[in-house]
């Protein structure tokens, strides 16, 4: 029970507070705390201590003291303070220029003692109010506190959990590695047996080719041979086996001054200046000086291509298709094999792919048929295949097991408040809509903007650090190197955070272009020592 009563002796008002125990006189407008600067038994002595005056100056309407303190109860001094007691709320100081201007500023309507005002004791109620706001909150606190204990316990377990899967991680990753090594040295077993296998192919193959050349070679001969026997048939007009000159005479095409005479002169030219030659010469030297002139008159003078091919693979089903095929390609048939590397396809050391080779169809329509791999030779080569398949695999499998290592490591190591309250926000996204934009945040990984028009997503910045002020470190996150703003700074996100019974993103706006802040409210920061109300900072006894 709170009581106010006003003594008024002379020029002095003594206010004296009463409790149910307590009762305190001092000058109007004393604050508690300063009473002992007001003893009525000796001069009053200015607080900042510019003058000494009696003691019956003090709230006598004139200011005497520079710090206007021997006026707290009056408007005399400009810049003195009238504290309101309040009893049963909550005392204030009001500037003392407000005391008796005709409005009540102190809720029990001490500042209007000689005014019109007609103000009324509001302090109980106040105080009431108050009182069951604090209630709420207190309330408030001891269930956000209970959550927060529960926050910090999974916390802490998570983190425990992570260091044992760090542990047994470690283990596998040994027993991994392990198994890395000895797939390796399969691997490499089977290719070195694979490869001096390719070897012996390669080596069948180039003698193959050469073998093919060859017979070419043969072929080609065989049929300039054919040739310049028909020739020398048709010439030796007398079919005695002996070619003369005068027989070369009779034909006009070896009229090489085109003077309408097959000159003597004209004639020996094409036997070497002899009279006459004998068929083995005609073929061996003669030929070749007289076919182009011998040929001048046939129709086409080289032979076709087409025929060519057609002689050469009698035994093609399809020469149309073949055709076809070589109409396509730009390159001469040669080039486009040779363009096929083997030794890179031998070398190749990439585990999923087997050596290339050139396509069956395509090696039967250029050359002659390749090799196929023997079969010991294609268990070999799938032999390969498979230990490259199984050391990849193991590879793979050991740097996934590294990588699990890092990222359970990163949050073993990460700040995720003192008492790991914070950690089960990761690894969660709160949404908070506004008219254009959906905002994303996910504590300790990113924020973005969303709009709701469509579009790709904004990063509005990702996780950085706590910034907090020390007292309060965990109350503030930064975001930062999201998009950049055109012509601008990259966009950046602080979080204000907030104690609050769920996890919620309470709002967000833009202060400055591309600098978002954010409230997000969590019982991650219900921890009582922060947080929790006094419930009796209000009462002045
Ligand atoms: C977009 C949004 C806004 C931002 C502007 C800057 O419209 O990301 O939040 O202010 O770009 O150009």
């Amino acid at each position: 029970m709170y009581l106010v009563v006003c003594f008024i002796v002379v020029t002095f008002c003594y206010t004296s507070t009463i409790s149910a125990t307590v009762e305190v006189l001092r000058p109007r407008g004393v604050a508690l705390s300063k009473k002992l600067f007001y003893n009525p038994d000796q001069d009053f002595r200015c607080i900042d201590g510019s003058n000494s005056i009696p003691f019956q100056f003090v709230n006598d309407d004139y200011c005497d003291c520079e710090d206007g303190s021997d006026e707290p109860g009056t408007p005399a001094c400009s810049n003195a303070l009238f504290h309101c007691i309040n009893s049963g709320h909550i005392s204030s100081d009001i500037p003392s220029s407000r005391v008796n201007d005709n409005i009540c500023d102190c809720c029990d309507g001490s500042d209007e003692f000689n005014s019109t005002a007609d103000c009324i004791n509001i302090c109980i109620e106040l105080g009431r109010q108050a009182k069951e706001e604090q209630l709420k909150q207190r309330e408030l606190f001891e269930q956000g506190f209970a959550l927060w204990q529960q926050y910090s316990a999974q916390g802490k377990q998570l983190k425990e959990n992570n260091k044992l899967q760090v542990e047994n991680l470690k283990s596998v990753e040994v027993e991994e590695e392990r198994i890395k090594v000895d797939k390796e040295a399969v691997k490499n077993n089977a290719e070195e047996k694979e490869k001096a296998a390719l070897d012996v192919y390669k080596t069948a193959k180039d003698e193959q080719m050469k073998k093919h050349e060859e017979e070419e070679m043969l072929k080609d001969q065989e049929k300039e041979k054919k040739k310049a026997e028909e020739a020398f048939n048709e010439l030796d007009i007398n079919q005695d086996k002996v070619l003369t000159y005068q027989e070369i005479q009779e034909f006009q095409k070896f009229d090489s001054d085109k003077d309408g005479i097959v000159s003597e002169q004209e004639a020996k030219f094409f036997l070497h200046m002899k009279e006459f030659m004998l068929l083995e010469e005609f073929v061996s030297i003669g030929w070749m000086i007289m076919k182009p002139v011998f040929e001048s008159d046939k129709e086409p003078i080289t032979e076709p291509p087409l025929k060519e091919e057609s002689e050469k693979e009698t035994d093609e089903p399809d020469i149309n298709e073949a055709e076809t095929a070589e109409e396509n390609d730009d390159e001469p048939e040669e080039e486009s094999f040779e363009s096929y590397d083997e030794d890179e396809a031998l070398l190749n050391d990439d585990a999923d792919k087997p050596p290339v080779f050139p396509p069956k169809e395509e090696v039967e329509e250029s050359k002659p048929q390749e090799p196929v791999y023997d079969e010991e030779t294609q268990q070999l080569v799938d032999a390969a295949n498979e230990a490259r398949r199984l050391h990849k695999e193991a590879v793979d499998k050991v740097e996934k097991t590294r990588e699990e290592i890092r990222r359970l490591q990163a949050d073993i190591e990460a700040d995720f408040g003192k008492n790991e309250e914070f950690a089960v926000l990761k690894g969660q996204c709160f949404d908070f809509e506004d008219r254009y934009y959906t905002y994303r945040f996910c504590p300790f990984d990113k924020a973005s903007q969303i709009d709701k028009s469509g579009g790709s997503d904004v990063s509005l910045g990702k996780w950085g650090s706590w910034i907090g002020p020390e007292e309060n470190k965990y109350s503030k996150m930064k975001y930062e190197n999201g998009q950049m703003c055109w012509n601008g700074p990259t966009r950046s996100v602080t979080v204000l955070l907030q104690c609050g019974l769920e996890n919620k993103l309470l709002s967000s706006s833009e202060p400055n272009r591309c600098e978002y802040l954010f409230e997000f409210s969590t019982p991650s920061l219900c921890s009582l020592q922060l947080n929790m109300p006094n419930m009796h900072q209000h009462e002045e006894l």
